[in-house]
């Protein structure tokens, strides 16, 4: 199999591409808006993104996330250059992964990269952020690539939130590693 590149955008997409990064020793990148986030990452490959658009701050909004790669296509462009499968990952709900995510993925579409995605939706107290996680995932899949999704609210039971999470990456990271031995397999 390629080994892929595990690109988390946004916090939660780093936290979960580390993981995947651990479990099956894959290479990971950060995008993230946010430097302070950056100065902490244990990804292997940091890339801030919208510095005018966000000051090194968190992007907030989707609409902002989304500015933030756009303004950034370049970069990430040649960032992807020389890959030739991807793994991007997100928790849809906050500005950076949201908003970005689909400009990320129209870049390595029109690259010619393959690309699949695994994205978590917020937990059910998050009320405001799961109406913003299913109009961006509902975006998404018009597209063509598989996505991956886990549903923090259907797992909170009998959970702590950590283990909530920990149980999201496994699930997401078991998915995409099948996903993708079985598309690699056919061609
Ligand atoms: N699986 C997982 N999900 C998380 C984690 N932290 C937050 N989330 C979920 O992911 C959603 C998005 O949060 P973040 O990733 O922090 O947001 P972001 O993409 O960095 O965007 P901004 O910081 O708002 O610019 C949250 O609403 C939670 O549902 C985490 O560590 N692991
Ligand atoms: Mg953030």
């Amino acid at each position: 199999m390629k080994t892929p590149l595990v690109v988390g955008v946004g916090g939660a997409g780093s936290q979960i591409a580390g993981q995947f990064g651990v479990r099956f020793g894959w290479p990971t990148l950060e995008i993230n808006t946010d430097s302070a986030a950056l100065k902490q990452s244990a990804l292997d490959r940091q890339l801030l993104i919208g510095f005018s658009v966000c000051q090194g701050q968190a992007a907030n909004t989707p609409m902002r996330g989304r500015l933030a790669a756009q303004e950034s296509l370049q970069v990430i462009q040649s960032e992807f250059d020389s890959e030739n499968v991807l793994v991007l990952v997100a928790g849809l709900g906050g500005g950076t992964g949201t908003g970005a995510i689909p400009v990320i993925f129209d870049v390595v579409q029109s690259m010619g990269v393959n690309c699949v995605a695994a994205l978590t939706l917020p937990f059910e107290h998050e009320s405001g952020r799961r109406k913003i996680a299913f109009d961006a995932l509902s975006e998404l899949r018009s597209r063509r690539i598989a996505v991956f999704v886990h549903d923090l609210a259907a797992s909170m039971e009998n959970k702590n939130l950590l283990d909530a999470f920990q149980g999201a990456a496994e699930e997401l990271a078991e998915a995409v590693n099948a996903s993708l031995l079985e598309f690699q397999q056919a061609g």
